[in-house]
């Protein structure tokens, strides 16, 4: 890790030096990202002299969304994170500091004409990207801070895992790929003036030799309301269906060996179906 600071300020000095950054956004210069496939993303800020770096991968998917979204725990990492336990000297970019920016979903959404909406820990940012090319983009969000945007069709994995990446993969599983289940009982029934109510708990169940880093689901589910699902995040809205679901930005893989348990509340004692969209595998 100790060069991890000396290849931050490499990437700085790129980016202060970049001279590769033409003019306005286009929708051309972005249209290659809404293609279907994973896209990784990387950020980089500044703030009150500390440089941040965010990493994650995104997704469009015209059921779900017109923008790209965030499809999966997107880690950060800051220069103000300073670890001094090992030698006694002072690192920057503490890897046991990294933090989740985002809590769902829909926290960085980017349009095909770089209009950015972005949610880190309950702070909303709306801006408009000023210049971009074809693989990075900057923007100055409405708290006067300049974001820039790095795009790539490698997707990124996350700070303090495994440095073999070889085998990060995103797939569109068939209908009847039996290698992650996903399944549902009546756990608890009752009625609420004449009508039914019935709670469910879920399980995805990881049958591959691999860990799943993260997955969409797509449902017609009926939920009592929009409050009535835990341990899975609605990333469309409440009344469009079907409904897509991504595990939540805490979750940060389903691991070897492990069932992953999620709870619901319908009106129907009828098992919902639940069909996997896309499931990235590391
Ligand atoms: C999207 O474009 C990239 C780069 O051209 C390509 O590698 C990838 O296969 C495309 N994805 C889809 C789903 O067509
Ligand atoms: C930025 O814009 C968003 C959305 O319009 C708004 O909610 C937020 O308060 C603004 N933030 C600042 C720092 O002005
Ligand atoms: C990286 O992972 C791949 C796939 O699991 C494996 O074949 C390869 O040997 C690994 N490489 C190293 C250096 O561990
Ligand atoms: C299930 O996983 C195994 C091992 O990862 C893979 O070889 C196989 O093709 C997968 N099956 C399906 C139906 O995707
Ligand atoms: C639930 C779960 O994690 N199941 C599988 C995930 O991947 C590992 C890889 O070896 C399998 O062993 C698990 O059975």
């Amino acid at each position: 890790m100790n060069n991890f600071n000396f290849i931050f300020v490499f990437i700085c000095l790129l980016f202060l030096t970049n001279r590769n950054v033409h003019g306005q956004c286009s929708s051309n210069v972005l249209s290659q990202y809404f293609n279907g496939s994973v896209i990784g993303i990387k950020v980089i800020y500044f703030e009150s002299g500390s440089v941040s770096y965010m990493i994650g991968n995104s997704l469009y998917s015209a059921q779900i969304s017109s923008d790209l979204f965030n499809i999966n725990s997107f880690n950060s990492i800051s220069s103000s994170n300073v670890d001094c336990s090992r030698s006694n000297n002072r690192q920057p970019f503490d890897v046991n500091k990294v933090s989740l920016p985002f809590s769902d979903a829909r926290s960085l959404l980017i349009s095909r004409n770089g209009a950015v909406s972005m949610n880190i820990k309950g702070i909303k940012l709306e801006f408009q990207l000023s210049y971009c090319s074809s693989s990075m983009a900057i923007g100055v969000a409405n708290n006067s801070i300049p974001y820039t945007f790095y795009f790539s069709f490698n997707q990124n994995s996350q700070f303090g895992l495994s440095c073999n990446d070889t085998n990060v993969v995103t797939e569109t599983p068939k209908p009847n790929n039996k290698n992650i289940t996903i399944s549902s009982n009546i756990i608890n029934q009752w009625t609420t003036n004449n009508i039914n109510y019935y709670q469910f708990d879920g399980i995805i169940e990881n049958k591959s030799k691999k860990v799943i880093k993260s997955l969409i689901l797509s449902s017609s589910v009926q939920l009592r309301d929009d409050s009535s699902i835990w341990d899975l995040v609605r990333i469309n809205n409440n009344n469009q269906q079907p409904s897509t679901f991504t595990l939540p930005s805490y979750v940060n893989q389903i691991a070897i060996d492990s069932k992953y348990k999620f709870g619901f509340i319908t009106k129907s004692d009828r098992n919902p179906t639940f069909n996997i969209v896309s499931v990235t595998y590391q």
